[in-house]
């Protein structure tokens, strides 16, 4: 808060009546009268006032920034994003999933491999057709935000910070246009984003565990413009992927046949990037293939205007209070290496809506066991995506490593319903999070243990082949023996 506000602090209390009243425990929100205040209107948020608005309970969203359908430029981060089954599957309850996927969705049938020397090699996500989408941030939030917006009973607050909350009783303060304003909520779902100001609040509280991790990365985003003809500069429906050890590039179709490329290196390689003639130099070094599809000079003068944004990890637990929830990236920001924070975030709401169904809104029940079920998968994701950022280094050069893909998609090809690669579990399933990790853990051993058994039988055979080289040998020189004995009876 600004120092000039003290003086002249306004309190207004929005929709007069004040709903948080009930702070004796009876929290089944069967009435329609009940208040459920969303805090943050991004992505995971907007779906959420979906979901709540079908229930018939009034939902304010108390978004940070303006309304963005109004906006023309959206300030912050990933222009686009790989929405995959379990994002697809939170849309489709709403109604939403074929708008997306279908008006304004790119199908991105595998990864294109783009190697140093500027060969491609395409590596399929599954069997033919199976594919995830390359979806824009800015439609997907603009599109819920509307859906959310056609029904009554949802009340949509732009440019409303929260500053204060008290997650006992449902109070909530926010900054609004330099005045304060005042709400109160039967339930607070704080949806704020990875730098959640709910969760803050929480972390306050004894017994909440939290750990945060930057890790030496950061990412730029920088932009393919379409050819002059007005076409994808590249193979429109695959990520395309640079992997290059330490760095990485990795590029997504848009709508308007540009591509978003997001370049990650550490801090302090953007840090050594000092000068075009820097830049230039590392750039035909390390992607000399993506120069004339940028172009020299855009690169120059994108890179140099934009800066590096860090990276978090967040995980938490509990993720409730008697009367707030958090979900999506304020309860689990994830590295972006798995492309799931987004339809993690959105699997949160289907969970939600299952419990709010299943205990008949009664949330006395329903928070705790919201923590309960989804922390250990959110929590298995946040490893999965940490893991895949350390094993994505290896990607370039290490060959056991390439070999064990090979053969984890050979198995996949041959045994479709056994055999499941794990990223294929995480993008084109719902088997819960958690259980990924235990499947992958027992395909390893399997192979593992088949990479034993074939080395094992490969010294079994090579024992047996000297053995039989011994036998060879002893047998030569029984005969040997004998036939000098049977010489020397013969008297010869
Ligand atoms: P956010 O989208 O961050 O929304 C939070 C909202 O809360 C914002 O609108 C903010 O203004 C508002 N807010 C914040 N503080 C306050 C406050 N105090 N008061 C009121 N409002 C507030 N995920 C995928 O699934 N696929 C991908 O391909 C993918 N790619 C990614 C690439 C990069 C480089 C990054 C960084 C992330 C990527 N993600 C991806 C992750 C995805 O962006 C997030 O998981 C997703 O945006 C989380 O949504 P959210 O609604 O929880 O948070
Ligand atoms: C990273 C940044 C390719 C968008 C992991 C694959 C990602 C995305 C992969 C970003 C990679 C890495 C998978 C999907 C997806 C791959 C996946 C990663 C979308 C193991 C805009 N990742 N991402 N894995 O398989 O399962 O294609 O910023 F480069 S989608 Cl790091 Cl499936």
């Amino acid at each position: 808060m600004g120092p000039q506000k003290s003086a002249e602090v306004s309190r207004i209390t929005e929709e007069g009546d004040m709903m948080g009243g009930d702070v004796s425990g009876d929290l089944i929100m069967a009435s329609g009268e009940k208040k459920v205040a969303i805090v943050g209107g991004g992505l995971v948020g907007a779906l959420n006032a979906c979901y709540l608005a079908r229930r018939g309970v009034q939902v304010h969203v108390y978004e940070y920034r303006g309304d963005i359908r109004q906006m023309e430029h959206v300030p912050g981060r990933s222009i686009n994003l790989a929405l995959s089954h379990r994002g697809r599957s939170a849309l489709a309850r709403v109604g939403l999933e074929d708008l997306v996927i279908q008006q304004h969705g790119i199908p991105m049938y595998g990864r294109m491999i783009h190697a140093t020397d500027g060969r491609k090699k395409v590596i399929p996500y599954g069997k033919a057709g199976q594919c995830i989408y390359s979806v824009g941030r800015r439609y997907l939030n603009e599109t819920m935000l509307s859906e959310a917006e056609t029904h009554p009973n949802v009340h949509l607050h732009f440019n409303h910070k929260l500053l204060h909350s008290d997650l006992k009783t449902g109070h909530m303060v926010f900054e609004s246009n330099g005045r304060e304003v005042q709400a109160d909520a039967d339930l607070i779902l704080g949806c704020d984003g990875a730098y959640s100001a709910v969760r803050r609040q929480m972390m306050k509280a004894p017994r909440f565990n939290y750990s945060q991790t930057y890790i030496p990365h950061g990412y730029m985003e920088l932009c393919i413009p379409p050819t002059a003809t007005g076409q994808f500069a590249m193979e429109p429906n695959y990520l395309h992927i640079w992997p290059r050890g330490e760095f990485m590039m990795i590029a997504l179709p848009n709508q308007d046949r540009t591509w978003t490329v997001t370049l990650f290196m550490p801090f302090a390689v953007f840090d050594r990037i000092t000068t075009p003639d820097e830049l230039l130099e590392f750039f035909r070094e390390n992607y000399r293939d993506a120069i004339p599809l940028i172009g020299e000079e855009k690169l120059i003068k994108d890179f140099f205007s934009n800066r590096a944004s860090p990276l978090v990890s967040v995980k938490c637990s509990p993720y409730h209070s008697p009367k707030a929830l958090i979900m999506g990236d304020a309860a689990h920001a994830m590295v972006p290496f798995y492309g799931q924070g987004m339809n993690a975030g959105f699997e949160d709401c289907l969970l939600l809506d299952d419990l709010l169904t299943k205990h008949d809104m009664d949330l006395e029940r329903v928070l705790p066991e919201y923590t309960e079920v989804r922390n250990p998968d959110a929590e298995a994701i946040c490893d999965l995506a940490m893991y895949n950022y350390v094993e994505m280094r290896h990607l370039v050069n290490s060959r056991a490593f390439l070999m064990r893909k090979a053969l984890d998609s050979f198995l996949h090809t041959f045994f479709p319903n056994s055999w499941t690669p794990l990223y294929s579990m995480v993008s084109f399933t719902r088997v819960r999070y958690h259980q990924a990790i235990a499947h992958k853990e027992r395909q390893d051993k399997i192979v593992f243990g088949g990479v034993m058994t074939l080395a094992a039988a490969l010294a079994a055979g090579v024992a047996y082949l000297a053995q039989r080289g011994d036998l060879w040998r002893s047998a030569t020189e029984v005969v040997n023996e004998q036939a000098r004995l049977a010489l020397s009876r013969l008297g010869l």
